[in-house]
């Protein structure tokens, strides 16, 4: 039995697990799933029913992105994306996975309950865009000059605050973070994570991560 990846193509969450995934190159089979449908194979391998959601071959489960992530590239780390300073790679991703992602929240849904919403929200947010703006006008990654796992983990989170209203956006005076984004929009990772796959059916032949997320 092979490691199984349940995915959703639009969670940045499982982006970043897809990421880091193709990275390390782990073989795994790979299951594209509908949150308005949990197939029932899913909500009983994940303790959260969230996205991304890893079933080891060993029985564990890694039910958390982050946790998938660094699995992943422990196992095996071409791109060298563990290198920086661990635990200042984890202060920044925890402050995205926290007050930043509540702020994208409240920005993107305005009429939900979040603590703070609308161009309150934006505001707030953007404290988080200047942070990563100093740092990319000292380098070209967020640890250095070459790419880490904290940018793989909080660039799609960023991609998607940039999605909400992207003329206003791309307006702001933040030329690094603007080409740390474009330039990951364009690459052939992301790329390639974001290739469709049909919803996974029960009695569907397995698909591998591999031949799913080929780079072509
Ligand atoms: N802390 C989790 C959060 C994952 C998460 O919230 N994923 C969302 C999709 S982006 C989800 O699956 N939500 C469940 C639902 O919408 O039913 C992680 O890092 O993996």
């Amino acid at each position: 039995m092979s490691h199984t990846l349940y995915s959703f193509r639009r969670c940045p969450y499982a982006m970043r697990a897809r990421l880091a995934i193709k990275s390390a190159n782990i073989p795994c089979e790979i299951r594209e799933i509908l949150l308005r449908d949990k197939p029932l194979a899913f909500l009983e391998a994940s303790p959260s029913g969230t996205v991304p959601c890893m079933l080891l071959n060993d029985g564990t489960v890694l039910d958390e992105s982050f946790d998938i992530m660094r699995w992943a590239l422990k196992q095996n780390d071409p791109e060298a994306l563990l290198a920086p300073n661990e635990s200042e790679m984890d202060e920044l991703i925890k402050v995205c996975d926290g007050e930043f992602k509540l702020r994208l929240d409240g920005y993107k849904y305005p009429n939900k309950d979040f603590p703070v919403v609308g161009h309150t929200a934006r505001d707030d947010a953007m404290k988080f865009i200047s942070t990563l703006e100093t740092r990319l006008s000292n380098s070209a990654f967020l640890f250095g000059p070459k790419i880490s796992l904290a940018d793989l983990a909080i660039l799609p989170f960023i991609r998607q605050f940039a999605h909400v209203d992207m003329e206003w956006f791309y307006a702001q005076e933040w030329p690094n973070v603007i080409f740390w984004v474009d330039g990951f929009k364009s690459s052939d990772a992301f790329t390639a994570v974001m290739k469709k796959l049909p919803p996974w059916q029960p009695d569907d032949a397995p698909i591998t991560f591999a031949e799913a997320y080929a780079q072509v």
